[in-house]
């Protein structure tokens, strides 16, 4: 049996709508593609047929993995509730054994056909059987392996049998650590099984999700039938500088097998946006060459470049359209033009830089990035996967979860190397809707094994990657890991940058630099030459990952490491934080759903034993604790107002950290930093993790705070407190004067200068209620594009001495409109002595778009609920939450599906 090289054009495009064709004089017949997604029968190998899991049952689904089989065979408890986790924990060390049997279509008969079993994805140690013949042994979870079984198919007409069996991952790592007891095995989170095994690594479990050891066909298969078909459809676009033009070249791949054809096929290359057609061409194949000594694979190549004046340019949402350009390659069967195969694939004409240069008046280079020469300042947020069974998570899933994202005025999308290369559904919907999205490679938190076999698998797993990848426009940099290069150092294993000797760095006990920095930097650069490739994230030029002047950082400072204050977030900032993060617990509808007993389980409370089973960070009791408890006037009862309490301090937290990193986003020349993704925008079950969005795409408060962070414009006010001797002794503590400021500045991160703006300050007594103040600060100012202004910076108004009970609110105004507003309270925000709120009112706008609220005295954090969430919540959508309130101003947020009869209710800090 022939093993193809897994080259894969676009595995969401089989089945083609192709007529079936006579076979011609040039040989080439129409491609067929069989779908082998019914009739899948599981059990567990090893198992007695008398234990119920030892006999054949049908599969919930297909592509499936076995924990979403034996859940919809109830075999299993639900392993998101409760402790149910532990319960089915012996999945993972036993064998499973899945079999199907399909019939060999007709068009295997024709003169000279190939047929081809594709297995998109095999999680992970796959024994695959054809009518009794081993076919394939697969090792990677990542790679589509494609294996000619030409000669062990039945003929045309008659059954196949296709069995998989699938050998315990875990226990299969645990061999591997032992075969190489020289390698330093180490790692965060999991264990170090996980290091020698190409599987999502989240599944050993990590300190936002369980340890579950799936296995299962997890992606499609298909029997292809074929004499020849296009293998690859890849893209070289250059949009010139001018953005007045671009060339896209089309590159296509031809993989023959079987009966060569006699003479070169041809290939029609067609370019549309929307219905109109833009150019097309048929081009010959031009080379061709045998692509691996030990395959019958003929590869032939062609390729056609159109030169597009004006193109309709791709953009991030908020600078521009996200048009798509569709490129279709179609293999044509002989002179008659007759379609023997077809692919396309939706691309975007873009530039995309990541731009690293020295800065004015600080060390180090910028890092941003530059689309359609916009630079971008890159708020968003990282990404896990969306579930721990991936088989079940549906397209429109991914696509709500990244429009979840957009309408939270997020930029870009951190594609995670903990997890999968993500789904097509979750690039196209980034396409779509104009999310950027940084893409690490698979690796993650450890020291990472380098041998022969594994290097060679990692190769192919990033080659083909890369492949099914590249064609997206929302795709503008490649990371090589999510964090070794951190765990390297923390361990102080062997590196030493100035060293390029690459086959020297297997030597060391740090051989996955050879993984980093030569095998995905050669794929790239060979691949995807213009998307920059970075080799880690973090990753700071190779000196110190934690250099805040060089690449990115992950901020951890705050929650990990020295637990700083978040209030203090400017002085952690770095060229590029592309992680940092702070826990909530989830919507109580989600920790309702996750107990067993729900709103009746004993454990519905704070830290109960269920409570913090679903809470995967070490120390995660301490640290919500010690943030709460240096913020709030907080208490654990009842769990509503608990949940409440730490989504408000994860809101003001991640707030904190955008506003002020987005401070530092000061114009050309002074990008000081050029982007923030929180960690993380979602989960992978019920869980209290640092998500701003659980499981059930229930925002957190957070989700809103970061959404106003990031809107276009934007106003942001520090306030700090300075101690002067005034006397003439420089050692009285008596003598001296306390000030404390505020600074105010104004963030436009439009691409167009903002002229006429007035910026209005006013100020409160928080326990009266009384104005105290107000001012206009600045009057008729331009707020440049793109960049923050400092706008003022003064004592804090009011009256003197009453600073700690003063609430300054500052406005963006023009003409007389409000533009933008932001809050500052005194801090911590637990000595306010907060009047009860009287008269707050939370009404209905009369046109039922809007929840207007008001108040006579300062609120801080005012969360608009549901009175009857059971009935209301998939309805009623709010775009707007946890507001601060001031007199005299009503502030109005939006809502969907409201209706007079909706009844509201307000929580806020007390
Ligand atoms: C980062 C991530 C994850 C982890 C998170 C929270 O370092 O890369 O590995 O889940 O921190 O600890």
């Amino acid at each position: 049996m022939v093993l193809l090289p897994p080259r894969l054009d676009d595995p969401t495009t089989d089945d083609q709508a192709v007529p079936l064709l006579n076979n011609t004089s040039s040989g080439i017949m129409a491609f067929h593609s069989l779908t082998v997604d019914q009739g899948w029968q599981f059990k567990q190998a090893d198992a007695e047929e008398t234990s119920g899991v030892g006999e054949w049952r049908s599969v919930g689904q297909f592509p499936t993995n076995v924990h979403l089989d034996l859940l919809a065979h109830k075999l299993i408890p639900d392993p998101y509730i409760g402790k149910n986790e532990e319960a089915v924990q012996w999945i993972g060390e036993r064998r499973w054994v899945y079999k199907a049997s399909f019939v060999t279509p007709p068009a295997s008969s024709a003169a000279g056909a190939a047929s081809v079993l594709a297995f998109d994805g095999l999680d992970t140690f796959a024994t695959v059987v054809l009518n009794g013949h081993t076919i394939l042994e697969s090792d990677n979870m990542f790679i589509p392996y494609r294996v000619d079984v030409t000669s062990s198919l039945s003929p045309a007409g008659k059954e196949n049998t296709l069995e998989i069996t699938f050998d315990s991952a875990y226990l299969r790592g645990w061999q591997l650590v032992d075969k190489y007891p020289d390698h330093k095995w180490g790692c965060w989170n999991g264990d170090s099984s996980r290091l020698a095994v190409r599987k999502a690594q989240y599944h050993w479990g990590w300190d936002w999700g369980p340890a579950l050891m799936t296995c299962g066909p997890w992606r499609p298969i298909r029997l292809e039938t074929y004499t020849s078909k296009i293998a690859d459809l890849s893209f070289e676009t250059v949009v010139d500088k001018s953005l007045a033009s671009a060339t896209v070249k089309a590159n296509v791949e031809i993989e023959t097998l079987g009966t060569a054809p006699s003479s070169s096929p041809r290939v029609r290359i067609d370019v549309s946006l929307g219905d109109v057609a833009v150019a097309s061409e048929t081009v010959a194949t031009v080379a061709t060459k045998n692509d691996k000594g030990d395959s019958t694979a003929t590869i032939t190549t062609a390729a056609a470049a159109f030169h597009i004046s004006s193109p309709a340019l791709w953009y991030p949402a908020r600078y521009g359209e996200q048009p798509l350009y569709t490129v279709r390659a179609t293999l044509l069967a002989d002179t008659t033009d007759e379609p023997a195969h077809e692919i396309s694939k939706k691309i975007g004409l873009r530039r995309a830089e990541l731009i690293q240069r020295p800065i004015k008046d600080q060390p180090g280079t910028s890092f941003f990035f530059e689309v359609n020469n916009i630079p971008i300042f890159s708020g968003g947020s990282d990404w896990i996967p969306a579930d721990n069974f991936i088989p079940r998570i549906s397209d429109s899933r991914y696509y709500d979860w990244v429009k979840l994202a957009l309408d939270g005025n997020q930029v870009m999308i951190r594609v995670w190397g903990g997890g999968i290369y993500e789904e097509q559904a979750f690039y196209d919907a980034c396409d779509e809707l104009g999310v950027l999205v940084w893409q690490d490679f698979m690796f993650g938190c450890g020291n990472y094994p380098a041998w022969p076999e594994l290097r060679e698998s990692i190769r192919l797993e990033a080659e083909v990657n890369v492949r099914m990848l590249r064609h997206h426009p929302s795709i503008v940099i490649w990371a090589g890991n999510n964090e070794d290069y951190q765990y390297r150092e923390e361990q102080n294993l062997e590196y030493d940058y100035a060293n390029k000797d690459a086959e020297s760095w297997l030597t060391t006990d740090f051989p996955a630099r050879y993984i980093y920095e030569k095998i995905l930097a050669d794929v790239c650069s060979s691949l995807i030459p213009d998307t920059y490739y970075h080799y880690g994230s973090p990753w700071g030029g190779g000196v110190d990952t934690h250099d805040p002047t060089v690449g990115d950082t992950h901020q951890w400072n705050v929650w990990h490491g020295s637990q700083e204050r978040y209030q203090d977030f400017d002085k952690l900032v770095s060229r590029f934080v592309s992680e940092f993060g702070m826990e909530a617990l989830p919507h109580i509808k989600t920790i309702d759903a996750m107990l067993p007993l729900g709103r009746r389980d004993p454990d519905r409370y704070a830290q109960s034993s269920t409570l913090d089973f679903h809470n995967k960070a070490t120390g995660h009791e301490r640290r919500l604790a010690l943030y709460l408890v240096e913020n709030m006037r907080y208490g654990p009862d009842p769990l509503e107002q608990y949940v409440y309490y730490t989504q408000l301090m994860q809101a003001e937290c991640l707030a904190s950290a955008y506003r002020l990193w987005k401070r530092q986003w000061k114009g050309p020349g002074r990008e000081y930093c050029g982007g923030a993704l929180v960690w993380q925008l979602n989960d992978c079950w019920p869980v209290t993790s640092w998500s701003i969005c659980d499981f059930y795409l229930r925002p957190k408060h957070s989700y809103y705070t970061v959404k106003r962070e990031m809107a276009p414009l934007t106003i942001g006010i520090t306030r700090s407190e300075t101690e002067k001797v005034v006397g003439s002794n420089p050692h009285s503590r008596v003598d001296v004067k306390k000030e404390t400021t505020i600074e105010i500045w104004g963030s436009n991160l439009t691409v167009e200068d903002l002229a006429g703006v007035d910026c209005v300050v006013r100020a409160w007594d928080v326990e009266t209620g009384q104005q105290t103040y107000e001012k206009t600060v600045e009057a008729g100012i331009v707020l440049e594009a793109n960049r923050s202004t400092e706008l003022a910076a003064f004592a804090v108004p009011g009256e003197p001495g009453h600073e700690a009970r003063t609430v300054v609110a500052a406005y963006l105004e023009k003409d007389g409109k409000q533009l933008a507003r932001y809050v500052n309270w005194p801090e911590p925000l637990k000595y306010l002595h907060l009047p009860e709120p009287k008269d707050l009112s939370v009404v209905l706008s009369a046109d039922g778009t809007g929840v207007e609220i008001s108040s006579s005295v300062p609120i801080k954090g005012v969360a608009i609920e549901l009175e009857d969430d059971e009935a209301e919540e998939d309805v009623v959508r709010f775009d707007d939450n946890l507001i601060d309130i001031v007199p005299g101003e009503t502030v109005t947020i939006g809502v969907t599906g409201a209706t007079s009869a909706t009844k509201f209710k307000a929580r806020y800090l007390q």
